[in-house]
């Protein structure tokens, strides 16, 4: 009797143990990256007409609406990240992290507006991606300002992992008219830093619960017995 208490005891200790939370830090890295064009190689009308820009090189976003830059023409970007392993996790920070800065190829005359929106993604970037409304973020980019600061998208992310979306993709726009920024996906990739708690698998919650009633009602049978052993008196 001894040696199953032990043994019951052994176990839900085994399972607590099992229970103990802790946080890991994880840095995701793009599942893909690309930009497309209105305009590039089809009117400027609204609707994006073509990929552009490898994941291999650094990319210029840019939108013109007037000559003497030729012909108007906006260019978006947009980055995917795996977030299945965050599944029955509890993520308590996440911070996007793009090197974007001023495009300094050309004199465009007006100071780049970033914005940032998020969305369901599947892995591989597409043109429909280009139109993602969940706006997370808006800020001018100066360039003595350098990179963009990390940016905080700790609840999108936490409602994509709640969804149970495989996938989150951020699109990156410059708002601005006659600007650029260069959103270089090459020297230094996108990145998504995030801090994340697992939650018990319910095998672990019910193994507890069964070891627990188990010695309960171990205890409680010896404890009747013992009682019933008494003498009456
Ligand atoms: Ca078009």
């Amino acid at each position: 009797m001894k040696k199953l208490i032990y043994g019951i005891l052994v176990a839900v200790c085994f399972s607590l143990s099992g229970l103990s939370a802790h946080a890991d830090e994880i840095t995701l890295i793009p599942a893909d990256m690309h930009t497309a064009c209105d305009g590039c190689v089809g009117p400027f009308d609204g609707v994006f007409d073509t990929l552009t820009g490898e994941p291999a090189v650094g990319v210029a976003l840019w939108t013109t609406y007037d000559p003497p830059f030729g012909m108007p023409f906006e260019e978006r970007g947009a980055v995917e990240f795996n977030i299945s392993g965050l599944k029955n996790s509890d993520v308590t920070s996440a911070n996007l992290m793009l090197n974007i800065v001023l495009f300094s190829g050309y004199m465009l005359p007006n100071q780049p507006i970033i914005q940032i929106y998020g969305y369901v993604g599947d892995g591989t970037i597409g043109l429909d991606d280009m139109y993602a409304s969940n706006l997370l973020y808006t800020s001018p980019l100066l360039s003595t300002l350098g990179p963009l600061p990390p940016i905080d998208v700790t609840p999108f992310i936490r409602s994509m992992v709640a969804e149970g979306h495989p996938f989150a993709g951020f699109l990156v726009r410059d708002i601005a008219p006659q600007s650029g920024v260069l959103f270089n996906f090459k020297d230094d990739v996108p990145k998504l830093p995030v801090i994340a708690t697992a939650i018990p698998e319910p095998s672990s919650l019910a193994l507890l619960v069964i070891g627990l009633a188990a010695l309960s009602w171990k205890l409680s049978s010896k404890l009747v017995r013992t009682l019933g052993a008494r003498p009456p008196r």
